[in-house]
């Protein structure tokens, strides 16, 4: 096992951040789509999934000498995910990423079947030291309307009509499809069904369609609110993890916050021999970390420091093991 972070580039150029990565020997980064954040690309008169726009954004990484490994998020796809009129449109716009995507070498798009998307119901919990992390409480929630109306069985099957059309593409395009799972991994909420949420879903992803480009983003904060052996799962899986997301929470599904990587419920060293018996050689990055003090975080849960302080501890580790 090579040991490859890859970290999320959250900020525009030019950035000192993107400086530390290579000068604390990570370099591999993730990109991200332009849709959430403040970003040149939502003035450039190509959309961000042009080949001109992607090709940009790739040379502006590499001129920190960070090679641009994958890109994570999800354009557009509310429409092929409820099954709805315009999903063609989305399917086309995704075809035509991914094939941008090789043409660049990005090897990696990690996205998600969620149509709430991660949630969050509180950023500032103390924690060690007056640090803070978010975490997510079921109550604080209760009373809201259901957004959407659909079921968990059409969900699987807009899931596998979307498959059976992406993935070839992504075969054609040698790049790998890493499906993040929902967070919090619940099977409702505000009655809107979540389906990627359990090691069997996982399963069923990997059964309805068995392209070797159809993979898993093995995010340890969700996977380990589905199973008391997250080392076991991650040899279950093997090499149909494609993206690891190495970080740790406490509590259970319905209520748990993040954590520091030394002090939640998941033995990170077993974790990462259980990668090293699997001979991983895909990407891996912190997610989630806490804000220390006189830091900042451009998203909750995104600091510098504690990205740093995480991105070093695996790196002992993986010394320590190797
Ligand atoms: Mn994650």
């Amino acid at each position: 096992m090579n040991l490859r972070i890859a970290e999320i580039l959250l900020e525009n150029s030019p950035a000192d951040f993107w400086k530390m990565l290579k000068q604390i020997n990570v370099n591999e980064a993730v990109g991200i789509l332009p849709k959430g954040h403040d970003d040149w690309r939502k003035l450039s008169l190509d959309d961000y999934i042009d080949y001109s726009s992607l090709a940009k954004y790739k040379r502006m990484i590499n001129e920190y000498d960070l090679k641009l490994s994958a890109i994570e998020d999800n354009p557009s796809m509310f429409n092929i995910m409820l099954g709805l009129p315009g999903k063609e449109e989305e399917l086309n716009n995704i075809a035509k990423m991914i094939e941008n995507f090789g043409k660049l070498g990005i090897e990696t798009w990690c996205y998600n079947w969620s149509i709430l998307g991660w949630i969050r119901t509180r950023i500032n919990i103390k924690t060690r030291g007056g640090a803070t992390v978010s975490g997510y409480y079921n109550d604080d929630l209760k009373s809201d309307p259901a957004p959407v109306k659909i079921t968990a069985s059409e969900l699987w099957k807009n899931l596998k009509d979307f498959l059976d059309i992406i993935i070839p593409v992504a075969e054609n395009s040698n790049v790998k499809l890493a499906m993040h799972p929902d967070d919090p991994p619940l099977n409702y909420i505000r009655e809107v069904p979540r389906i990627m949420n359990s090691i069997e879903s996982y399963d069923k992803l990997l059964n309805i369609n068995k392209s070797k480009y159809n993979g898993i983003t093995l995010c340890q904060g969700n996977f380990t609110l589905m199973t008391d052996d997250l080392p076991e799962v991650i040899r279950h899986f093997n090499d149909k993890i494609f993206f690891v997301h190495f970080r740790d929470v406490s509590g259970d599904k319905y209520n748990f916050h993040e954590t520091f990587i030394d002090s939640g419920k998941t033995d990170m060293l077993k974790c990462l021999r259980a990668y090293k018996d699997i001979d991983f050689n895909g990407i891996m990055r912190t997610d989630h970390t806490p804000t220390l003090s006189g830091d900042k975080a451009i998203v909750p849960g995104y600091s510098y420091f504690a990205r740093l302080h995480a991105i070093g501890y695996i790196q002992g580790m993986f010394n320590a093991i190797k």
